[in-house]
């Protein structure tokens, strides 16, 4: 039993596990991400209050598909406004929006893909204006073919441009203070966006180690993308640090294009950093490579045990992270890394 209000966290569960919850754990659920490669549980909807959005990847690292759930405090209250699903507490909102490009037709000037991003980041922004939630703390991104090229530009590019838009429309900033996110690529599907939301503003956290994606050069598309490194949210006593998606970037540039364990290593510095700057902000320094929850994106299956091997020997201790096939935003990355910070202050409760 939890004993303090307004908890945010996180905890991963098998599909079956999660559907095998009792209704009292539900009810705690603001909402959850479900990994999985095999077609949508139709449980997972049925009847159900919890916002649940379903990510087409396979596990790499064991047969179970897995959920990630979102946990709140208090009476829970959830609703539906035009694509978005969402569930929030009195501090904390979390959302799901799927849209399908093939509503949107190619126009003049935006492609599909623009299209439909920038209608759902739009609706997202619209959401948490009437509710008065206006913080975004991370967005989680998952885009079909995301390296692949038409009208001209690469997809990944496409929805750059279509969140850019977003932001500007809504008055909202596009450099300093942005959302932690991930973007990725899926096979096939619709455009699938989850985000967390709230009532305080985060910090945003920046890698000295590389240039903010949101002042890459031109050279990586027309916009730049709109993410900072992390955020780090102060809910009463507790402290939640979202690590977006990280890869061998440094400065802007890809390094080791073709060396998946120097990639990995790579990445892991750049966790570290971002780790550095977030223990400068925190009111509880302590976050370390140990407590963070990974989830680790692989381009090809055939470098998971490499990658494994590397990200075990750097964190020291078994890491707890989840291994999921998918693409990433450029050609020569072979991974992208996210991570969360456990709660090292709740004993016992590790997820
Ligand atoms: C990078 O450093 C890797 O577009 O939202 C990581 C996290 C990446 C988020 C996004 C992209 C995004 O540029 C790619």
């Amino acid at each position: 039993m939890r004993d303090t209000a307004s908890h945010l966290h996180g905890a991963n569960l098998s599909m079956s596990a999660f559907l095998e919850q009792p209704a009292q754990w539900q009810n705690s659920v603001l909402g959850a991400i479900c990994f999985s490669a095999d077609a949508v549980e139709s449980r997972m909807h049925a009847g159900m209050e919890v916002p649940c959005m379903c990510v087409p990847m396979q596990r790499l690292d064991a047969g179970e598909s897995i959920c990630e759930t979102w946990h709140g405090s208090g009476q829970l209250t959830q609703g539906q406004s035009g694509d978005i699903h969402y569930r929030h507490d009195e501090g904390v909102l979390f959302g799901v929006i799927t849209l399908s490009e093939t509503q949107f037709e190619a126009g003049a000037d935006k492609t599909p893909l623009q299209q439909a991003t920038e209608s759902a980041y739009r609706q997202v922004f619209a959401l948490l204006d009437t509710l008065h939630y206006p913080y975004l703390f991370r967005f989680w991104n998952y885009i079909a073919d995301i390296n692949a090229h038409s009208f001209g530009l690469e997809r990944y590019r496409q929805f750059n441009l279509g969140r850019q838009d977003a932001f500007l429309a809504h008055g909202r900033d596009v450099v300093g203070n942005v959302p932690a996110a991930c973007a990725l690529g899926l096979a096939q599907g619709p455009l699938t966006i989850a985000f967390l939301a709230g009532r305080v503003a985060p910090l945003n956290i920046e890698n000295p180690r590389q240039i903010s994606a949101y002042q890459y050069p031109q050279q990586y598309g027309p916009r730049s993308p709109t993410f900072s490194r992390a955020s780090l949210v102060r809910l009463g006593q507790d402290e939640v640090l979202f690590i977006s998606g990280t890869a061998s970037v440094v400065g802007h540039a890809t390094l080791h294009p073709a060396d998946v364990a120097a990639q990995t290593r790579e990445t892991m510095t750049n966790i570290e950093a971002v780790l550095a700057e977030a223990n400068r902000l925190a009111n509880q320094p302590g976050f370390d490579l140990a407590s963070l929850h990974y989830k680790v994106y692989v381009r090809h299956p055939t470098d998971l045990a490499q990658i494994r091997a590397e990200l075990e020997r750097i964190v020291g201790i078994a890491p707890n992270a989840v291994y999921l096939q998918a693409d990433v935003c450029r050609r020569d990355l072979l991974l992208e890394i996210e991570a969360t910070a456990a709660r090292p202050s709740i004993s016992g409760q590790r997820d």
